[in-house]
């Protein structure tokens, strides 16, 4: 199979730890949508990265489909669980917080790329606090445990890694490992784990 992406985007980077920590074969192609001719406007309507095309030509997307799909094809390791309901949708949970994250990191993103005069103050404010709340949350949820959820790696983990890097490549003035150093050191044993190194090395 071959994932569509960008080393930007964090949905991307989600999906791509999911593929990596399972080990499954893949091909990762650096294709984004800023290239009018990639392949992603043949494959997703939608025009959006993370787009996985599967060795059978079918496509998947978004982030969420490609990890709940990639999670079923082994189980070196589960990374949703299956059986029990309140952890699953825990594990989903996290995933929501970590994808608002980067929702309102892109938002931001976009908002301080228009001229200055036409930014609008509240929208940049209403995301910020958004991402200060949540961080506040996760940090406090956490607290010095080493997994989001349960005791081993989750999707929950990995889509945590994925927002973090993605305000360190977007907002890199927020200290937010100053704010939560406990939340520092659990991002710091992650990117121990070969998969996530792999993925880091192309934040930029
Ligand atoms: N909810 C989607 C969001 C995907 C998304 O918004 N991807 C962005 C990149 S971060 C994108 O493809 N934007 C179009 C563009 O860059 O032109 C997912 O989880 O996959």
């Amino acid at each position: 199979m071959k994932l569509i992406g960008s080393n930007t985007s964090p949905y991307v980077r989600k999906a791509r730890l999911v593929l990596l920590e399972k080990n499954l074969p893949h091909d990762y192609v650096v294709d984004p949508p800023s290239d009018p001719n990639s392949e992603v406007y043949r494959v997703n309507p939608l025009g959006r990265i993370p787009a996985l095309i599967l060795d059978d030509g079918e496509c998947i997307f978004d982030s969420v489909v490609i990890t709940e799909y990639a999670d079923t094809l082994n189980d070196t390791p589960i990374l949703i669980p299956r059986n029990d309901a309140l952890a699953r949708m825990r594990v989903r949970r996290w995933e929501a917080l970590a994808d608002g994250i980067m929702d309102s990191a892109i938002v931001v993103r976009n908002e301080v790329l228009r001229p200055q005069e036409m930014q609008l103050a509240a929208t940049l404010e209403l995301h910020n606090n958004a991402i200060t709340h949540t961080l506040q949350h996760i940090a406090a949820q956490l607290g010095t445990r080493d997994w989001c959820e349960g005791d081993a790696l989750t999707l929950a983990d990995l889509a945590l890694v994925s927002a973090l890097a993605y305000l360190d490549l977007r907002q890199p003035g927020r200290d937010w490992r100053g704010a939560h150093p406990d939340l520092a050191a659990w991002f710091l044993r992650m990117s121990a784990r070969p998969g996530i190194q792999l993925s880091l090395a192309d934040n930029k």
